[in-house]
């Protein structure tokens, strides 16, 4: 039995923008990050994530590309926090991104991401959005900086 629990996020991706959410509730409120959510029992990841897609942002994504299996682990009095998170990119979707009660969406160009408004952890592995597959590990001390982070590029996963 694995405990720890399986995530999802999307980023679309136009040429030289990409869409993030503003979390408005729940885990990672007040943050910006990719689209997902929790992988639940009997569904497949891209099923999630085009799930998650649809009732956070009102969007249909198309032909998913997975580009990154990553892995955030907590300090002992937030374990529960632990997950591991797998990461999809899309160029295809039906319509223009729209708000949620849980996502606000707003387009970012590339080289200028909002990164002291993300995770600590997304400054080192964004930038290898639609460039490398990646696996990684991120290790978090009290204060949610990352204290060790290991990124290693893969063919497939
Ligand atoms: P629900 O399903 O509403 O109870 P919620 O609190 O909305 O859960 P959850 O737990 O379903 O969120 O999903 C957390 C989301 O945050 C996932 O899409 C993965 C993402 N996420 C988690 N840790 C992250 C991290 N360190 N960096 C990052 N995204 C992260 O960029």
């Amino acid at each position: 039995v694995n405990s720890i629990s399986l995530r999802t996020l999307c980023f679309l991706i136009k040429k030289n923008e990409i869409l993030l959410g503003y979390k408005k509730k729940g885990f990672g409120k007040g943050k910006w990050l990719g689209i997902g959510g929790k992988v639940e029992k009997e569904e497949s990841p891209e099923n999630a994530v085009t799930r998650e897609v649809l009732e956070e942002v009102h969007v249909n994504p198309y032909n998913l590309q997975k580009v990154a299996l990553l892995q955030f682990r907590f300090p002992p009095s937030k374990v529960d926090w632990n997950q591991d998170v797998i990461v999809f990119i899309t160029q295809e979707w039906n319509k223009e991104p729209s708000e949620s009660d849980e996502i606000r969406p707003e387009w970012f160009e590339f080289n200028n991401l909002p990164y002291d408004e993300m995770w600590d952890d997304a400054r080192y592995w964004v930038p290898y959005l639609q460039k490398k597959k990646i696996e990684a590990k991120f290790i978090f001390d009290d204060n949610l900086k990352v204290l060790q982070n290991e990124i290693k590029e893969v063919n497939q996963f």
